[in-house]
């Protein structure tokens, strides 16, 4: 094996450290609770902040304080988290942190050209965040190095550590063996801040893997699959920790792509015990010293041999799914947990009059670009070019980082999807987050598209609400964008070449690591300078793009009265409907810019339309951010109410900022998403669920809200709400919150950031 050239050791004193406190800290826990652990609780247990006294924590109850190891940023993200961080009062962030430059790049001509342009585009957003991480030793990857979650694992993430990163996908790390989490920004300011990470403590769902993956069938299957059993909500509050022999057979990038998309399920997180896979591919990654520290303390990285032999005393709920027979699934449209297995997908797209015909095949981002991924897909377009067959769709390739874009083209896999016609495009996120300039998509004619990525929102990989989009295996993408049609099945049926003859697509075969190593020349690492607290972060207040936060203001200790209702969303809310990506994504660093995509997606539920709201001031229509302003302008606050599982998908927590920002003063669902819930808290908003949920069917489009018992806020104290109809009829519900003391004490002071602020004034 070669010798990778310019690859950083990163994090070594700290995992030392990290593995020669394991034993003990577990023992002591092991002790405290009196049995055997799961690896997930070994983790959390191992993390706790040293203010937090040990105890024997109920799942899905205690507030707990954690002390993660590191924190990972991306630009889209990181430029709200770095602005709150700089008004934290620190000098240095606490813990090792990174800022990783991949969301901004759009997919329009190739990866080359396209990262030139971004260069220039975003150059004020990327001085912005290369200064402040200099100034606050944070370590930077620049535009084109990799997608934050790639260049995580092959970097950052050790088995058994904990980590938190500004995007929902930083579960991706559960593939070596940590419990990473995705946090709005706010979060991960209190860890770079020195300050405890409070979460509450998960419930466990176990994943036991039996059999083992053959054929065509890959690791994104068992997640396509588990998505169909959990739903988009099944997970949420949970961490999902995968085991039994099954698990042990999939490569360590495999496992990556498997907790990747838990964030699709809600879960909190997802793990793996520390095994062989993870060993190689330590070791392939220029860590051979962490795999061998690792394996000095493997019983600690693993759950005790009591909890897999009888997982169902120790799981709060148990999966288990038998790998021999695990077909390959399309997941899809609009939604990552409608799970259709390959053989049943032509019948159910008839059914449902889903287009057939496949445009375009996409393969790559966060969640499916390893060597691994790539060999076997690049296997299955040797083969068109073998058995003369064109792929009839487009088809694009988005690597996950430098270091396997280099190596991939070094092992003449670029080469092979030249031959079919495909586009490489950046190593960034580009279609997964709209950051795609296709062709005719403004148009919104109704079309199928098919990729490897984790979410199929509506709009979010073009824009169009009529394409329709499904999730696969990259393989699978491979072999449907070869035949362009929805309908065929690679494992059974046949295709007709540029000859006319009858031919098949043979299993897809790979290399789990490069036989000669992984190679790069610029992985696009730069270390912050040594002596930085000189340099000055300046932030132009013309800017369109970047914009210092102003505190927000403190409650005044009144009930709230008199709140108008701006929206009441019906069906699914994801963060793409409340702070849509694509176009905006420009706006992330400017909140009272990114303010005008409030909303914009959310379907509203007296019209069915999308953006057309009721000004109940005018009597007018209009769109919801406008609408608000115009509320904000009279003095009048506003209450947003949603259906179930609110705020799915993303961390971004403009989703919670600019409803803040506008006046907005109240969420009130049927369910929430974790991640979201906890950015409407940091942000000092009311994020509150219907104490019973028919009660959502009594909001009426001209609604006046009075909290009439906010004074009396408190831990475990229901809100009383009173509704007043335009007949001036009333209605009396109750309102359930999950807030503790200290989170009604960042709503008092405006926000958590404002309440840290004060604490250091
Ligand atoms: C996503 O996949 O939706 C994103 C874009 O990566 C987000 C983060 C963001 O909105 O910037 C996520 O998943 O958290
Ligand atoms: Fe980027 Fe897509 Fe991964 Fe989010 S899911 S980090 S947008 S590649």
């Amino acid at each position: 094996m070669t010798i990778i050239k310019t690859k950083n050791m990163f994090d070594l004193d700290l995992i030392t450290k990290s593995y020669q406190e394991l034993s003990a800290k577990i023992e002591k826990a092991k002790k405290h609770l009196n049995r055997p652990l799961t690896l997930s609780e070994k983790i959390l247990y191992s993390h706790l902040y040293e203010d937090q006294p040990l105890q024997d924590f109920k799942r899905g109850v205690d507030y707990v304080d954690f002390a993660p190891d590191r924190v990972a940023m991306q630009d889209a993200t990181a430029q709200m988290a770095l602005l709150q961080f700089m008004n934290s009062g620190k000098t240095q962030t606490a813990v090792p942190s990174t800022v990783h430059c991949d969301h901004l790049i759009q997919a329009s001509k190739n990866g080359l050209a396209d990262l030139n342009d971004a260069i220039k585009i975003n150059k004020e957003v990327y001085d912005f965040l290369e200064s402040v991480s200099t100034k606050y030793g944070i370590g930077f990857w620049k535009p084109g190095a990799g997608i934050i979650h790639q260049v995580v694992l092959e970097n950052y993430a050790f088995p058994g550590g904990m980590m938190i990163g500004t995007d929902s996908h930083t579960v991706n790390a559960g593939g070596l063996g940590m419990v990473a989490i995705g946090v709005g920004g706010a979060d991960a300011v209190d860890v770079m801040a020195g300050m405890a990470w409070e979460l509450k403590f998960p419930k466990l769902i176990g994943v036991k893997l039996t059999g083992k993956l053959s054929g065509w069938t890959a690791p994104k299957d068992i997640i396509l699959k588990v998505a169909g059993i959990l739903t988009v909500k099944g997970g949420t509050g949970a961490i999902i920790e995968y085991f039994g022999e099954g698990a042990q057979s999939i490569s360590c990038t495999g496992k990556g792509t498997i907790c990747n998309m838990g964030a699709e399920v809600g879960a909190t997180t997802s793990t793996f015990g520390y095994d062989e896979s993870m060993e190689r591919y330590l070791r392939a990654t220029g860590r051979a010293e962490v795999a061998e520290l690792a394996n000095q303390v493997k019983e600690h990285l693993t759950a005790d041999p009591e909890v897999y032999a009888n997982p169902e005393e120790y799981f709060d709920q148990l999966i288990e799914i038998n790998l021999d027979e695990l077909e390959p699934y399309i997941n899809g449209p609009f939604t990552p947990d409608r799970a259709t297995p390959i053989s049943k997908m032509a019948e159910v797209a008839k059914e449902n009059g889903w287009p057939t015909k496949i445009e375009v095949g996409l393969i790559g981002s966060c969640t499916n670009s390893s060597y691994e991924d790539i060999s076997r897909a690049a296997s299955l377009a040797q083969q068109a070019v073998d058995k003369n067959l064109k792929s009839k769709a487009e088809f694009t390739i988005t690597p996950g980082s430098e270091l396997v874009r280099f190596t991939i083209e070094r092992d003449g896999f670029i080469g092979i999807f030249n031959q079919i016609g495909a586009s490489v495009f950046a190593n960034a996120c580009g279609p997964c987050i709209g950051q795609w300039s296709r062709p005719g998509a403004e148009k919104g004619e109704k079309n199928t598209i098919i990729h490897s990525f984790n979410r199929n929102f509506s709009k979010r990989a073009d824009g169009n609400p009529n394409t329709h989009a499904f999730v696969a295996s990259p393989e699978i993408v491979t072999a449907m964008a070869i035949a362009g049609d929805l309908t065929f099945n690679p494992l059974t049926d046949y295709l007709i070449n540029e000859k006319g003859e009858k031919v098949k697509l043979d299993i897809p075969t790979g290399q789990e690591l490069p036989e000669k190593g992984f190679d790069v020349e610029d992985a696009g690492y730069q270390a912050p300078a040594e002596n930085s607290s000189s340099v000055v972060v300046k932030v132009d207040p013309e800017s369109s793009r970047l914009q210092l936060l102003y505190p927000f203001a403190p409650w005044n200790g009144e009930n709230l009265l008199g709140l108008k209702l701006l929206i009441k969303a019906k069906g699914k809310c994801t963060t793409d409907h409340i702070s849509m990506a694509g176009p905006w994504l420009r706006f992330r660093g400017h909140l009272d810019n990114i303010s005008n995509n409030m909303l914009i997606g959310a379907v509203n539920s007296f019209n069915d339309a999308t953006n057309k709201v009721k000004n109940q001031m005018t009597g007018e229509y209009g769109e919801v951010p406008a609408v608000q302003r115009y509320y904000k302008a009279s003095g009048v606050a506003t209450v947003v109410v949603g259906d179930h599982n609110y705020g799915e998908g993303s961390s971004r927590e403009h989703a919670a900022m600019e409803p803040r920002h506008l006046g907005v003063k109240a969420v009130i669902v049927k369910s929430f998403a974790r991640i979201h819930e906890t950015n409407l808290k940091k942000q000092g908003m009311l994020g509150l669920t219907f104490s019973n949920e028919a009660d959502y069917d009594k909001i009426q489009e001209d609604d006046t809200f009075n909290f009439i018992d906010l004074k009396e806020f408190a831990p475990e104290r229901q809100l009383t709400l009173e509704i007043v109809h335009a007949d001036n009829s009333k209605d009396i519900i109750m309102l359930n919150h999950t807030y503790n003391q200290q989170q009604i004490d960042w709503f008092i002071a405006g926000s958590a950031l404002d309440l840290i602020r004060k604490q250091n004034l």
